[in-house]
């Protein structure tokens, strides 16, 4: 495989960013009390219309809903009746979430890091002014402090972001079959998408801005039955293939700057590589690149084998290994699954590309032992269940994983998913990455009816809770949970691995 080439190649897929302007909806007023997720709720206070008569002065605060969560420039034009005196000075915050826009980030601490915060200061020493930001946020709430001011009153008169996505603004027409529950949670998922859907297909646009391999391959499923930007997808593809290090694992990660380089090493997401080739050879109907990129994939295999003992025990081989953002969680039994559905995958992949039935089978004896030793190393045939590691531990994570890897039948797999929320000690999901898994599980198995209403009550529950782009972190009655640190606003609240409902609902039988 030709890494420069494929870096290449990526280059020429780089798409034309779709803009339009999306003016202020109201000013809202952001109330705190308990009843609302994380404790803010943003409360129209008069339509953004009326923003013209609305004069400021130092010590001001104006906080702007535009509707939606958006990824784009701030533009505001400001004006004053008389010359002014003397400049006036803004503090923006942009936010995704209520709980952001009403936090000050002079007290943020701890977490990835500030700078993620979407804060700005601005000057302006004359006025009428247009001021737009030379950099993109994702945000639905803008918070205006008037930091300093002249004598004379000014007001904003007018507010806008200019949204930018590859994908253009349409979201795809609401889904005839379901009804508004559903509708709103598909929309909410393809607007996530269409947000993430920048310069290259990124997890979130506020944060990291960077091209996930276990991100991309969820997005990959929802750009399939929504904008089909296969041509996106491949350039991701790309990306990844031209930044595999020197033994060729491919990167979990790619940095885009100064140069396309891998950033981070995760087996599961390297795993997870088959499967994202086969599927857009699939949707986009070009095998070609399936071709290309067979043996690279087929590689990943070797950095799992690394981890097996003469038995086919697998242990820790070093590295980042992930399945879900939580730290107490035994990684052991879902890694080995994630192996077979890798080396079934490729089965299936040197199948399409009519390999020699030498190949294929030799996948699938891989696959067949993998699942063989797990199963008689882990297997609890009183519950019914997949235990994890040395200490026998219960997760879902396991149970989902053994679904997806055919160590449990379908028949166990049902009902080991639908016993999962009523056994409180398994450890459970952590982020909508897992619980994308999940839904995928119950599909594999047949527990439609489980994956529908899992569908509204945690998807369900974001958008009872506001949200209008699905978050990177969501823990059912954890209103400030975090995977980073112990402040929230770290978190992404537009991020693509919880974007796949629609998926499911859109290729429901
Ligand atoms: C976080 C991000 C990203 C994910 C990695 C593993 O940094 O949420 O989307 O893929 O974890």
């Amino acid at each position: 495989m030709d890494k420069g080439n494929n870096l290449l190649l990526a280059g020429k897929l780089a798409p034309e960013l779709k803009k339009w302007t999306v003016p202020a909806k109201d000013v809202v007023d952001l109330v705190k009390s308990p009843k609302p997720w994380q404790q803010v709720a943003a409360v129209p206070a008069f339509p953004a219309e009326k923003l013209p008569d609305q004069l400021l002065a130092r010590g001001g605060r104006i906080v702007l809903d535009f509707g939606e969560t958006l990824v784009g420039k701030v533009r505001l034009r400001l004006e004053c009746l008389r010359s002014i005196d003397s400049p006036v000075k803004l503090k923006l915050l942009g936010a995704e979430l209520p709980y952001e826009a009403a936090g000050d980030p002079e007290t943020f601490e701890s977490g990835l890091g500030r700078g993620w915060l979407q804060e700005d200061m601005i000057t302006v020493c004359e006025l009428p002014v247009e001021i737009e930001l030379p950099y993109r946020w994702s945000l639905r709430y803008l918070v205006v402090d008037v930091i300093a001011a002249p004598r004379t009153r000014f007001s904003i008169t007018r507010a806008e972001v200019i949204a930018q996505s590859s994908a253009g603004q349409e979201l795809p027409a609401p889904l005839p079959r379901w009804d508004r529950e559903m509708r709103l949670i598909d929309e909410a998922g393809s607007r996530t998408l269409r947000n993430c859907m920048q310069n290259f297909p990124e997890d979130g646009p506020k944060r990291d801005r960077r091209l996930w391999l276990g991100d991309l391959r969820l997005q990959a499923l929802v750009n399939h039955v929504t904008f089909r930007r296969y041509d996106q997808f491949e350039r991701g593809i790309r990306f990844l293939a031209g930044c595999t290090d020197e033994r060729g694992m491919i990167p979990a990660a790619v940095m885009m700057s100064p140069e396309p380089h891998g950033s981070s090493f995760i087996l599961d997401y390297s795993l997870i590589f088959s499967r994202l080739l086969l599927e857009h050879c699939r949707f986009s109907g070009s095998w070609e690149l399936g071709d290309e990129l067979f043996e690279a994939a087929e590689k990943q295999l070797d950095f799992f084998r690394a981890g097996l003992d003469e038995n086919l025990g697998f242990h820790h081989p070093g590295g980042w290994l992930f399945i879900d953002h939580c730290q107490e969680l035994d990684r052991t039994a879902p890694m080995v699954c994630a192996a077979i559905w890798s080396a079934e995958t490729l089965a299936e992949l040197a199948g399409q590309l009519n390999k020699s039935v030498g190949k294929i089978d030799s996948l699938k004896q891989k696959a067949d032992a993998w699942r063989k030793a797990l199963r008689t190393s882990s297997f609890d045939p009183e519950l019914g269940m997949l235990r994890s590691g040395y200490e026998r531990q219960l997760s879902w994570a396991s149970q989902i994983w053994g679904t997806l890897a055919g160590v449990l039948s379908p028949e166990e797999a049902r009902a080991a998913l639908a016993g999962l929320p009523k056994m409180p000690d398994a450890i459970g999901p952590q982020t909508p990455y897992l619980m994308h898994y999940f839904l995928e599980a119950c599909r594999a198995c047949g527990a439609e009816e489980l994956l529908e209403n899992t569908i509204r009550r945690y998807w369900g529950g974001m958008i009872r809770h506001g949200a209008d782009t699905f978050w990177e972190a969501y823990k059912e009655g954890d209103d400030f949970y975090t995977p980073y640190g112990d402040d929230p606003r770290n978190n992404s609240a537009c991020h693509a691995w919880s974007a796949t409902p629609g998926y499911f609902l859109r290729t429901r039988d």
